[in-house]
């Protein structure tokens, strides 16, 4: 917990550990970009979804639709490998009609005008409404739970301890219920 992000730095170690021991890498060249990295290495990680066949580039909530998790789910990194891959001429997956584009649009419009993009850490919970109409076909189990979408709307870490806290409490209680 002493990381500036902890989850960024959780997600960059386990996926370091990951790659590290990965028989499918052995021999072959292969690099991996992080959502977080910037300058020369920064990836574009919603065209790379979209690039991937992985998800659809909402234009107007300006993230990615999953076919099952519709906008709940991060994009971590981009893993390039040194082989044979599918053909780079697929078409990028379309995003379903779902008649919600023009709503967030005109959402996305009235938060920019007022202002809310750089008022960011005051208006995160419109930025979550905004979310959410494009969720609205979304099975409900993938929506993000309170804690994680204020963790990951407000990065602080006092919500991320606030979590983790509550769930070791509540696998305390299922070991002790179950002793
Ligand atoms: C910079 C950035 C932002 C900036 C965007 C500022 C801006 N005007 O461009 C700010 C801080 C506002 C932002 C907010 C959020 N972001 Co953001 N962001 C990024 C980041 C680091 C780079 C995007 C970028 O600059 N691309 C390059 C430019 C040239 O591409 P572009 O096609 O022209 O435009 C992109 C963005 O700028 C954005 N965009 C363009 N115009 C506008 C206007 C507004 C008002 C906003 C909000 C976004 C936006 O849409 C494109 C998406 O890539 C990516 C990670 C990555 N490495 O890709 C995450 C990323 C796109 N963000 C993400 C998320 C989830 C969010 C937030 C929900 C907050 C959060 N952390 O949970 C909000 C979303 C607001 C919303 N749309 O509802 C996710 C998307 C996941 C998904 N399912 O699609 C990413 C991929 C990060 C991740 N680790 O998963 N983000």
């Amino acid at each position: 917990m002493q990381a500036s992000n902890p989850l960024d730095a959780y997600i960059a170690s386990s996926i370091a550990d990951a790659l590290s021991s990965c028989p499918a890498l052995a021999g072959r060249q292969h690099q991996l970009r992080l959502s977080t990295d910037t300058g020369t290495r920064f990836v574009n990680m919603c065209q790379a979804a979209s690039a991937a066949g992985l998800a659809a580039y909402s234009n107007a909530t300006h993230l990615c639709w999953h076919p099952v998790c519709g906008p709940w789910f991060a994009l971590r990194g981009v893993l390039t490998i040194d082989a044979p891959g599918p053909s780079l001429d697929a078409p990028p997956v379309a995003l379903p009609d779902l008649g919600l584009e023009a709503e967030a649009a005109d959402l996305m419009r009235r938060l920019q005008a007022a202002g809310a993009v750089q008022r960011w850490q005051d208006t995160w919970r419109d930025w979550v409404q905004l979310r959410s109409i494009g969720a609205r076909h979304t099975d409900a189990r993938w929506t993000y739970c309170a804690d994680q979408l204020e963790y990951h709307y407000t990065k602080q870490p006092s919500v991320l301890a606030r979590a983790v806290q509550a769930h070791v409490s509540q696998l305390a209680s299922a070991c002790a219920g179950g002793a």
